[in-house]
């Protein structure tokens, strides 16, 4: 007997095509004769949060009148993906959905494709917030979600007729967005500006300009909980107030000046996802959206109350930081306590260091966020001035605890000179309880080298909290076949909401039957995703050749390049008769990924894997035996249809870069076998699904560093390997640009020069690992076998483990009683 035990709405099929007609009646003023699909999707949709609205507001009513401690997530991204497939699993109404749409003449799958994705996140960052607040919501953790509702998502990437990336924007909210609640009368005034001058002993602020944050909510349904939380995410209006000296003046376009620029601040999502630029307008989104969240934590907290006890504010909601981008929130609940408040400088400090706790997501020094503290001076005058006193308060503090002046000095929060830059991670540190790094080697690096001083002293701060994704999304919408085999192979679905649960197939990979049906599953999700390359892109796609999938932005650091020249080896390999027929294994090779618009050795690369694809793809020669498709745009919706019909994942950042990753685990958790270096979350999957079943390459963090002290000449390599260097010659001699030796160039130069990332030092050990591979492909039963061992073994990469592991270690918090 199989145990299911899903929500189901008691709402029957016909109630619910009811309610669909109503909204599409009374809402939305059309018959469902006139309706067409993207009607169908609105009223649907509508239809869903209104079944959703009592679990809603009884789980705000039980958050604030209960003693459960909240969580607010404060994420500049939530990279959401499509919601109402989503909301209908996670509410119990799924059969009800498919089957009154089919009653009222539509296609479910056409109603569901009418949606529009929210692309609000540029990748693992953006994409991780959304994880966690569904499973906050699955695990009953009374939550909170805030950030910005941006006019316009990630750019919509398409390519030339050069293969090089164009972008587009992407102005999601030309379509009408049923989810998002837009709650005018709870908006938050935010200042920006001015200057702070000294009455009555205090220091007060009057600032230039103000905008209004107005709050736009989103139901966020726990699975199987019956609970719902919200994702806030604030739209900046400007007041309506005019500035009437100037209009007087009868200069009526710069009177409305203000205004347009206030309505600016939420407009785009910043395309960078390294290497901030200290850009302005990014400021001011930091700190609009953070201002507006605690202020609305305190209305929400103490409703109707002139003098709350603030004091009770970290036992009210404890505030996670998604990176340094929501930093600025230390310095602004600082301010509220003292100037708002009335608090004296501890007790506001007491305050706030029990409320804040800070994830770091990254290794890279330079994606460390800096202010020019004169930046900073300009738009919020009296922040700086609190980050001087904090700076100021924090050296002595450390002066208590060590005596090493050269420590101390590489501390400040600010530094000394011309121009003083406020580190946003130091104050992070300094102004919270807790920082967690996304995977155990992250985390140790991070104490080891990125933040070391920091740990030295405050090392009961640190903790790690790896990584996970939700299987409701990942495993259950994106791979239907595989859920309905792993409950099967259970007995049950509660896997869904304790993953853990996946461990118990471990024994059927000895089954040869189960395997097979495994196999299959595996085949029919490639057929499926053939066909939607087909309509979608217009590939021709073989499904019964090897799918090798890298999905993920581009980076130099991620090392599409070292893809891309075994690529190219192996093309040559063939091409060359080096191979015989037999001795290759056909491989489809599927690229997804963006760079950020300025980051010009990443677009070259873009530019370099489409011309690869194109020469590849129309060779006779290889026909058959290689095939290389990027499709554009990658996304939330492109990654739910390509990673179930994965069979190989390509991790293979240089070792001690990737601070986790996420889209490795999506993968494990669906069947594929990854390749990968000793990286972020690399470790810990290996670790768990068993070092035979991960192919493992490439150079350990240690050896990385070993090789660079010793002085890294990445030319002998080149020299040193023929393969290697035919590739490189390849790309150099205009193989892959018509002729023109120019196009590649600044690639090669990179390559044969500096090489940053030793893509070069790898690349012996990385295509050696490629027959161990492709002799494992030939007999599938043994492939398939180990890439169920690593379902079974990938529970731990569910994100309510993540959200159970924040709980305990940093937020001590737990769901809401009944
Ligand atoms: C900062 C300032 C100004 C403009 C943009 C930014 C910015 C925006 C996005 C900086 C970084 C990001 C995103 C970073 C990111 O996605 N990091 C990834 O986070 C994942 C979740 O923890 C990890 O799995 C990845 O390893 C990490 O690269």
């Amino acid at each position: 007997m199989t145990e299911i035990t899903a929500p189901k709405s008691p709402i029957t099929t016909a109630e619910f095509a009811d309610e669909i007609r109503e909204q599409l009646k009374y809402t939305q003023g059309v018959t469902v004769e006139q309706a067409t699909p993207a009607d169908v999707y609105v009223a649907a949709s509508t239809a869903v949060r209104r079944h959703l609205m009592d679990s809603w507001m009884k789980t705000q009513q039980d958050m604030v009148n209960g003693n459960t401690k909240a969580v607010g997530y404060l994420s500049a991204e939530f990279l959401m993906g499509k919601q109402l497939r989503n909301a209908l699993l996670n509410a119990g109404l799924t059969e009800q959905f498919d089957e009154a749409v089919e009653q009222l003449g539509f296609d479910y799958q056409d109603v569901v494709d009418a949606e529009y994705e929210p692309a609000l996140g540029n990748g693992g960052l953006g994409r991780l917030a959304a994880c966690f607040i569904d499973s906050l919501a699955s695990l009953g953790v009374p939550a909170f979600g805030y950030g910005i509702q941006y006019q316009y998502g990630i750019f919509k990437q398409s390519f030339n007729e050069q293969g090089q990336q164009i972008e587009n924007p992407e102005y999601w909210l030309a379509n009408e967005e049923p989810w998002g609640h837009v709650d005018y009368n709870r908006s938050q005034r935010v200042d920006f500006g001015g200057y702070v001058a000294d009455e009555d002993g205090k220091r007060v602020w009057h600032p230039a300009t103000c905008v209004r944050a107005v709050p736009v909510d989103y139901m966020v349904p726990g699975y199987a909980s019956g609970r719902v939380n919200t994702l806030r995410l604030w739209t900046a209006k400007s007041y309506d107030e005019f500035d009437l000296l100037t209009f007087n003046r009868s200069d009526y376009l710069n009177a409305v000046r203000p205004q347009v620029d206030a309505e600016n601040i939420s407009k785009i999502l910043y395309p960078e996802d390294s290497t901030p630029q200290g850009k302005r307008l990014r400021l001011q989104q930091q700190y609009f959206f953070v201002s507006a969240s605690i202020h609305d934590a305190i209305r929400v907290f103490y409703p109707g109350q002139d003098k709350p006890d603030l004091t009770t504010f970290p036992d009210k909601i404890t505030f996670q930081l998604n990176d340094t981008h929501p930093v600025i929130g230390i310095p602004e609940l600082m301010r509220v306590l003292i100037d708002e408040y009335g608090y004296d400088w501890d007790t506001a400090w007491d305050i706030t260091t029990r409320t804040f706790n800070y994830t770091c997501h990254t290794l890279l020094p330079e994606a460390l966020e800096v202010w020019p503290a004169n930046l900073i001076g300009e738009l919020l005058p009296r922040h700086l001035e609190i980050i001087y006193q904090i700076n100021d308060h924090f050296l002595n503090e450390i002066a208590g605890k060590t005596r090493d002046k050269a420590k101390i000095e590489r501390m400040r929060i600010v530094t000394e000179g011309d121009d003083p830059q406020v580190r946003m991670a130091y104050l992070a540190v300094a102004g919270g309880s807790h920082v967690n790094g996304v995977a155990e080697l992250h985390s140790q690096l991070l104490k080891d080298i990125t933040l070391k001083d920091f740990s030295d002293l405050y090392g009961e701060k640190f903790t790690n909290v790896t990584n996970g994704v939700t299987p409701r999304r990942f495993i259950k919408l994106a791979n239907p076949r595989l859920s309905d085999l792993i409950t099967e192979g259970l007995g049950t679905d509660k896997w869904l909401s304790d993953l853990e649960l996946l461990k118990g197939l471990e024994p059927l990979a000895q089954d040869d039957e189960f395997v097979k049906k495994f196999a299959e599953v595996k085949h029919a999700n490639k057929v499926s995703f053939a066909n939607y390359a087909k309509r979608q892109y217009g590939f021709d796609m073989n499904p019964d050749t090897m799918f090798n999938s890298m999905i993920k932005r581009l980076h130099e650091y991620k090392r599409q390049s070292l893809k891309i020249l075994a690529l190219i080896a192996r093309y040559a390999d063939i091409k060359n008769g080096n191979m015989s027929a037999d001795d290759v294994m056909p491989r489809t090779v599927i690229f997804g990924a963006k760079s950020a618009p300025g980051y010009y050795m990443a677009k070259l690369t873009i530019q370099l894997i489409n011309n690869v694809a194109r020469v590849v793809n129309n060779d006779p020669d290889v026909k058959g035996k290689l095939n290389v498709f990027f499709p554009w745009n990658y996304n939330v919706r492109l990654a739910q249809h390509l990673i179930p019909a994965t069979d190989l994942d390509e991790q293979i950042s240089q070792a001690g870069k990737e601070a986790s990753g996420t889209g490795n685990m999506k993968f494990a958790l669906n069947g594929a076998l990854t390749v990968g270096t000793l990286d972020g979350a690399n470790v810990e999957i290996r670790e768990r699904v068993g070092a035979e079943n991960f192919f493992l390459f490439g150079m350990t963090v240690d050896e990385v560093e070993e090789l660079y002290a010793k002085g890294y000449g990445p030319a002998a390599y080149y020299e040193a390997n023929p393969r290697l260097k035919q590739a490189i010659d390849m790309i150099s001699n205009g193989t892959f640009s018509n002729g023109d030796r120019n196009t590649f160039a600044p690639l090669v130069a990179d390559w044969l020069t500096k090489d940053y990332f030793m893509t070069l030092a790898d690349f012996d050990s990385y295509t050696a690992i490629q027959s161990d591979i492709e002799a494992l492909y030939r007999t599938p039963l043994e492939w398939h076998r180990k890439a169920l061992i690593n379902v079974a073994n990938s529970g731990y990469f569910s994100s309510d483990r993540s959200i159970e592991d924040y709980l305990e270690r940093i937020w001590h918090t737990g769901p809401l009683a009944d």
